[in-house]
């Protein structure tokens, strides 16, 4: 009659180490490696080559970071710039000068107009279709032209797919 505690603390102890154990967690590269259905939070990424860094994953963007934009983005208007740096320390910038991200009943639509700079104007697909005007795809909303495929699916990303590369 004695052994029947000392197996029960026999389980416990083993189920506390397999808690306790980060090795079987994987290694993530990106956000986009978290299982579908994981809530936005703070995760350990490894990019490859690079170290492991902590960052925030915006898991449910479509009802999230979108409805962010576009709540600062109605408020007047903005211009973005993005600036661009090589291995060699070489810069490049692309302004727009208007940026607009529609609310939800447009499927976050993307306005992204007049662009100036030295970095060539890159927020076209590989057809040249301006991603001005495109709606926001996810894996569970597929709303690019793409009629045979969900650019979300094969590009891994939540973006204002045209159609796919
Ligand atoms: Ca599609």
């Amino acid at each position: 009659m004695e052994c029947s505690p000392k197996s029960e603390q026999a389980q416990e102890s083993q189920i506390l180490m397999k808690t306790h154990t980060p090795d079987i967690t994987p290694q993530l590269k990106d956000c986009s490696e978290l299982p579908p259905g994981t809530s936005s939070g703070v995760y350990d990424i490894t990019p490859v080559n690079g170290p492991t860094i902590s960052v925030f994953c915006e898991m449910d963007t479509g009802n999230g970071g979108n409805d962010y934009l576009h709540a600062i983005l109605r408020q007047r208007s903005y211009q973005v710039r993005f600036e661009v740096e090589d291995f060699s320390g070489n810069t490049a910038y692309a302004i727009y000068s208007a940026m607009y991200v529609g609310d939800e009943s447009t499927n976050y639509t993307l306005s992204l107009t007049g662009y100036e700079g030295t970095a060539g104007n890159a927020m076209v697909d590989h057809n040249g279709t301006p991603m001005n005007g495109m709606m926001f795809t996810t894996r569970d909303r597929d709303n690019d032209i793409s009629t045979s495929h969900n650019c979300g699916n094969i590009k891994k990303s939540g973006w204002w797919h045209a159609s796919c590369t």
